[in-house]
C-alpha cells in the first residue's frame, strides 16, 4: 500500500485556504519523476513550487538505502523548466535543513510544520524572494514597497509574530 502524503496534503490545504490555487503531485517511488514533473509544470505553471522531503534514508542499519537522489532529479527538473522559487520542507528536510537546501538547490526551506510558514512566504511580482522586506519588519522598520509584492498579505504573518510585539 502506498504511503499517503499526509504532511504535503496538510500544507497544501493551508495554502489553498490562503486563497492560492494548488496542484498536488504525489511522486511514487516507481514513477518517471522527470516526465511527471514536466507534465505538471506545463499544465499548471505555478508561482512557487513546494517540495516535500519526507525521507533521507530507509534507516536500515544492515544495508542503508539513501532516498534523496530522486528528489535531486525532481528539483533539477523544476529548475530547468521553471524560474519560480523552489521551497523545501518535510520531516527529512527538517533534519538537515541547511545542507539539503544547498545540495538540492532549493531557494527557501521551512523547518518543521509548514501550514503557517508556506503561505507566509512573500514574493515580488517577478517572483524574487523578498528577504529584505521581512528583515525590515523584524528590525522594526517600515516596508515601503509593499505594492511590489505578489502577495503583500504574507507580510502580516511576520508583523504579527508575538516575539516582535514585545518591547
Ligand atoms: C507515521 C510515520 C510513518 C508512516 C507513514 C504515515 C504517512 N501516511 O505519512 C509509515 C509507518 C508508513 C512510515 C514509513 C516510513 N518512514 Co516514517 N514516519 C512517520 C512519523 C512517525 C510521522 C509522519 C507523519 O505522518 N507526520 C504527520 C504529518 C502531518 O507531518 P509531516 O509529514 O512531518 O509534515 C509536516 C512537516 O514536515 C511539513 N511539511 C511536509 N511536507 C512539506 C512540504 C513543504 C514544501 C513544506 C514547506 C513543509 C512540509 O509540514 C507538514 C504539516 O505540519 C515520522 C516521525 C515524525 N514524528 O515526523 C516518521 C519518519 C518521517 N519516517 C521515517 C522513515 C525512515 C520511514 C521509512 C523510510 C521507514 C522504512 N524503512 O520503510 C518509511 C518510508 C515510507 C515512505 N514511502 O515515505 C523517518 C525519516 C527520517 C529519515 N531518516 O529519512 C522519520 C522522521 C522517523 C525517524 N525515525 O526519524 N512512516
Amino acid at each position: 500500500m502506498p504511503t499517503l502524503p499526509l504532511g504535503m496534503v496538510s500544507v497544501a490545504t493551508a495554502v489553498q485556504q490562503a486563497d492560492h490555487d494548488v496542484k498536488l503531485l504525489d511522486l511514487l517511488p516507481d514513477c518517471d519523476f522527470e516526465a511527471a514533473v514536466t507534465a505538471a509544470l506545463k499544465d499548471f505553471m505555478p508561482d512557487a513550487i513546494g517540495i516535500a522531503v519526507r525521507n533521507i534514508d530507509d534507516q536500515s542499519m544492515a544495508d542503508t538505502r539513501f532516498l534523496l537522489e530522486p528528489i535531486k532529479t525532481i528539483t533539477a527538473t523544476c529548475r530547468a523548466l521553471s524560474k519560480v522559487p523552489i521551497i523545501l520542507g518535510g520531516a527529512g528536510y527538517s533534519m538537515y535543513p541547511e545542507r539539503l537546501l544547498e545540495w538540492l538547490d532549493g531557494d527557501i526551506g521551512i523547518v518543521g510544520d509548514g501550514e503557517a510558514g508556506l503561505p507566509a512566504v512573500p514574493y515580488t511580482l517577478n517572483m524574487k524572494k523578498v528577504e529584505l522586506a521581512v528583515k525590515k519588519i523584524i528590525e522594526g522598520q517600515p516596508v515601503l514597497n509593499r505594492d511590489a509584492l505578489g502577495n503583500p498579505e504574507a507580510l502580516d504573518y511576520y508583523e504579527n509574530l508575538p516575539e516582535l510585539q514585545q518591547d
